[in-house]
């Protein structure tokens, strides 16, 4: 049945929404094949296999007509010099989405399996993902790196699409800023 109208609230540090619905954490060990240095990512799974990045959802359920909310929280870091990310997927129905920076300092890599995209995201920041664009976030500073995302609740996740056809740049720890580069670079 569709929810009945309620409000939402950003919890302490905008670290949850409450009410809040289901808790995704995502470690080391389950990001493989995503970072281009294997090596670097079976050692850090080894040392400790840390939390990379957490998912905290709202009630607003994944179904059709409904329009689910959800805070993503990237901690700071990198493995063999590529910053931490989001495993990335496509929307097997292609929809548009919305992320709002919340804190911390991000990118949000986008790739129609031709061009690729980095926009700049923090604090106020609106990133718009047009239907058919696979998305991945990076955290590029030193705080954990937050942001909103409210997506259409039919269109679905594919992260097979990702490793099949990767995410076109890769964001790697540069001197001062972040450095993108090739997908397949080492
Ligand atoms: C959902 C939206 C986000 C991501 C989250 C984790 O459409 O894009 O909530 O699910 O940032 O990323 P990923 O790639 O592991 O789903
Ligand atoms: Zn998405």
């Amino acid at each position: 049945p569709p929810l009945s109208p309620l409000t939402i609230t950003f919890g302490p540090g905008n670290a949850t929404l409450e009410p809040q619905g289901q808790v995704l954490t995502r470690r080391m060990s389950d990001l493989e094949g995503l970072f281009v240095d294997g090596h670097a990512w079976r050692q850090a799974v080894v040392d400790g296999d840390p939390v990379v990045y957490t998912v905290v959802s709202s009630p607003v359920p994944e179904v059709p007509r409904e329009l689910p909310q959800s805070i993503t929280t990237i901690y700071p870091g990198d493995t063999g010099g590529e910053f931490w990310m989001t495993k990335g997927h496509q929307h097997p129905d292609p929809q548009g989405e919305i992320y709002l920076g919340l804190e911390g300092r991000g990118g949000l890599l986008l790739f129609d399996g031709e061009r690729a995209e980095w926009l700049d995201m923090g604090p106020g920041t609106i990133g718009y993902i047009p239907p058919g664009w696979a998305h991945r976030s990076v955290n590029v500073g030193d705080e954990p790196y937050r942001f909103l995302a409210v997506y259409p609740g039919s269109a679905g996740h594919d992260y097979g699409w990702v490793l099949a056809h990767g995410m076109g740049l890769r964001a790697r720890r540069g001197d001062a800023t972040v450095e993108l580069v090739p997908f397949g670079a080492p």
